[in-house]
């Protein structure tokens, strides 16, 4: 089965923040004026009617979201990073692989046009101009950027019934429908009578399936004639199909080529989905006259349809129980997934101070962040990263962690003594 990939995405990185003075004639200490950097693309994922399968993530499988572009002096900003918009259809349900439960799923993009955002973009890194104070007028030190988010998605595309009742206008998809489920589809003697997929739960003694009917195939529908994009989103989301041909025109079997010629020409895959072929209206008598001729022409291209009246009945319990033996046979990979759409996941704090043997570990982004980006061997780079370790309430964190005076910090890289 094609309806179930997995993707890797990466967002784009914050952009670094820039260290650089003013330089300025007559002015011997020119202030700071290093810039932010710009922020990373963010992944998004975007559902589009017109789109019908996940085919095309199995080309490639990683996607990767611009960078933003560091800062520069004069304050200059750097560029963010382009978002990149991947396109699922309607009805594809996103999750992350490396999470459990309830915290795994992303989102169910059930309207044509809906988007979520799968993967952060970066926060830029702040230029040098933040970080003066009174005490320091020519701070060095900036702050890199934060790297974007990376997930491994699961898209998987929701199927919307088992089985896809499919054929040309008019054939008695409706009649067969209503003859096999408690479904009440609309039935008349001309086409295009069913306008969306209607569907019904077919009970094949202690076991269900559920079946549905397809509306909307003519000629040409590949190209978006007719409900044609419709009806070929519709059968994309369907494990099998019943293709029922109406056995009281010239040539069933040519009909039921033509048609499955449609759906190869949308979708290679689509015609390889597996299909019973069902010769409806035998309870007509010129159709019963036929019936050999008839089943002599599927013979001949290979194919044994099974042959029904959807209106008296016949043998519509038999087709039920060969459906439910075919889907028995396909490999069911379809997995439970939560209805709606979860987000925000808890933030992790911002600081997270522990022990390692006789040392005090922080975990501090926005700290690590400037350590990244600076000089750390320098002594008045570490005065005034003192002084923000400071400020980004580090030092509290530790305070509340019970270090006292004298002990081991470390933070990444750094390392000073409280
Ligand atoms: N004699 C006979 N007529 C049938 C049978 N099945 C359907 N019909 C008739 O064929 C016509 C079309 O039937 P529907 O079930 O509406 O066909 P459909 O394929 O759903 O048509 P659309 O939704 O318009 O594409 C109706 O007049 C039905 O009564 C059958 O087994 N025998
Ligand atoms: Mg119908």
């Amino acid at each position: 089965m094609f309806d179930i990939t997995e993707i890797r995405v990466r967002a784009g990185d914050g952009g670094d923040g820039a260290i650089s003075f003013r330089h300025e004639k007559y002015v011997p200490f020119g202030g700071p004026d290093g810039g932010d950097g710009g922020n990373g693309g963010n992944i998004i994922i975007e559902a589009d009617a017109t789109i019908t399968n996940l085919l095309r993530f199995r080309q490639e499988s990683t996607y990767k979201a611009e960078r933003g572009r560091s800062g520069q002096g004069s304050k200059k900003h750097g560029k963010r990073g382009k978002d990149l918009v991947l396109v699922v259809p309607v009805g594809t349900v996103i999750s992350d692989k490396e999470q459990q439960g309830e915290g795994a799923s992303i989102a169910d993009l059930e309207q044509d046009g809906q988007r979520v955002v799968v993967a952060k973009g970066g926060k830029a890194g702040l230029g040098n101009v933040h970080f003066a104070s009174s005490t320091n007028q020519a701070p060095r030190i900036a702050q890199k950027g934060e790297p974007g988010e990376e997930k491994t998605l699961l898209l998987e595309l929701r199927l919307i019934a088992d089985v896809g009742i499919i054929g040309y206008p008019n054939v008695g998809k409706s009649t067969l429908l209503t003859a096999s489920s408690a479904a009440k589809p609309e039935i008349a003697d001309y086409p295009f009578t069913t306008r969306a997929p209607v569907v019904g739960v077919v009970e094949v003694g202690l076991d269900t399936f559920v079946l549905a009917e397809i509306p909307g195939l003519i000629e040409g529908a590949h190209r978006g004639r007719g409900l044609g994009h419709d009806f070929l989103r519709h059968a994309t989301r369907t494990r099998m199909f019943l293709h029922v041909v109406d056995g009281s025109l010239p040539s069933p079997a040519e009909d039921m080529t033509r048609v499955n010629t449609e759906l190869g020409l949308f979708d290679t895959a689509l015609a390889r989905r597996p299909q019973l072929v069902v010769v409806n209206k035998i309870d007509l008598p010129e159709v019963r006259a036929r019936l050999t001729e008839i089943m002599e022409s599927f013979r001949s291209i290979g194919i044994t349809p099974l042959v029904i009246s959807a209106v008296t009945g016949e043998g519509v319990a038999e087709l039920m129980a060969q459906t439910w033996n075919t889907l028995k046979q396909i490999d069911d990979t379809r997995k439970e997934l939560p209805e709606k759409v979860f987000r925000p996941r808890p933030q992790s704090p911002r600081i997270v101070v522990y022990k390692d043997r006789d040392t005090f570990v922080v975990e501090a982004s926005a700290l690590e962040r400037i350590i990244a980006r600076s000089d750390v061997a320098d002594a008045e780079v570490r005065w005034q990263l003192n002084q923000q370790i400071d400020k980004l309430g580090v030092n509290r964190a530790l305070k509340k962690a019970g270090a006292v005076p004298g002990d081991k910090i470390r933070c990444s890289e750094l390392e000073w003594e409280w």
